[in-house]
């Protein structure tokens, strides 16, 4: 039998992944779930066949030009690749995969979650419960926006953001959405959705804004500091995409200064750091990451993982293979 390709796995997966990865090849497990250092990950490419990285391993041209002749393929655990440098992959003819399609519901749940909870004021009230400084309901107190009969601006008509879409609707706001191609007419359709070409033009307008594009060179602060102050006063915001498609000072200064009504993050700039500033603030709703973050969810990531490791090393295409002019 010839040996198994060695796997190294970087953070710590579900059990059920691991044994299952465990019997099919010969695997570097991270049972600590430490994240790896530069160097640790240095080492892992210099060995290993085949990486499984997740979001929080930057694989960047430096680590991966000291990669060993044997790393073949970099299987991902996630669906953004933004923490991968795919032109010097392609370039030492590594195939990159990642996990499109599994946490597509999960993500958008987790979106719509965030659509309600800040006009709605939630985590300010839960906040407010626990402090003992609630005094009673109040025909006054703690009013919010209502969501029915907002616009909503989706930025990425992808899988998410068509499910978001979906969301949206059963809740009544009206979808619009601006993306690098208009989508196809019978999905328009379904959606009620109306396209906005210019995305100036669509923030303008717009009640509440959701990102759900992927994090390119090209969409790298999409929301710029420009961008941002075309929105309405009353508006909001809510990413559950990658924190570094919004110029996450700038929307913390308009926040600061109401010049926004709100955000709903589960992603920064400059992850796990979060801006002390938007901590402070009340009319935000900040969340770990934890768009994806289901059981099921994370079992399905894991099997996809293993399904385009196992087809590549049996000498076939694995189904999701990422190409850079994909992003
Ligand atoms: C994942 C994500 O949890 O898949 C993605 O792109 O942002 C997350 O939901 C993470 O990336 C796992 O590596």
């Amino acid at each position: 039998m010839p040996p198994k390709p060695l796997v190294v796995v970087t953070r710590k997966l579900p059990d059920a992944i691991e044994t299952r990865m465990m019997e099919l090849f010969d695997v570097r497990l991270n049972l600590d779930d430490e994240p790896m250092t530069q160097a640790q990950l240095v080492e892992a490419v210099r060995t290993a066949t085949v990486l499984v990285p997740t979001v929080t391993d930057r694989i960047d041209s430096a680590v991966l030009s000291q990669a060993g002749p044997k790393l073949r393929l970099i299987a991902s655990f996630g669906t953004g690749v933004d923490h991968i440098d795919l032109a010097t992959a392609r370039q030492r003819g590594i195939t990159v995969t990642n996990t499109p399609g599994v946490l597509t519901e999960d993500t958008a749940d987790m979106t719509m979650a965030l659509i309600l909870a800040v006009p709605r004021r939630l985590a300010e009230g839960e906040r407010l419960i626990r402090s003992g400084n609630w005094t009673g309901w109040g025909p006054t107190t703690m009013l919010g926006h209502r969501i029915w009969g907002k616009r909503l601006g989706i930025i990425g008509m992808g899988r998410i953001g068509s499910a978001v879409a979906r969301r949206a609707r059963g809740f009544g706001l009206a979808v619009h959405y601006h993306n690098r191609r208009r989508v196809h007419p019978d999905l328009e359709a379904e959606l009620e959705a109306t396209y906005w070409e210019s995305l100036d033009q669509m923030v303008a307008r717009m009640d509440i804004i959701s990102i759900n594009c992927p994090h390119t060179p090209a969409t790298f602060h999409l929301l710029s500091a420009r961008r941002l102050k075309l929105l309405p006063r009353h508006a909001y915001i809510v990413n559950t995409s990658r924190g570094e498609v919004i110029d996450e000072n700038a929307l913390t200064r308009m926040l600061q200064r109401g010049e926004i009504a709100g955000a709903g993050l589960d992603v920064f700039e400059q992850e796990p750091a979060v801006n002390p500033k938007l901590v402070n603030l009340d009319n935000v709703v900040l969340l770990p990451h934890m768009g994806s973050a289901t059981i099921e969810g994370r079992i399905d990531m894991g099997e996809k993982v293993i399904i385009n490791i196992k087809t590549f090393v049996d000498g076939h295409k694995p189904p999701d293979r990422v190409l850079e002019t994909m992003f």
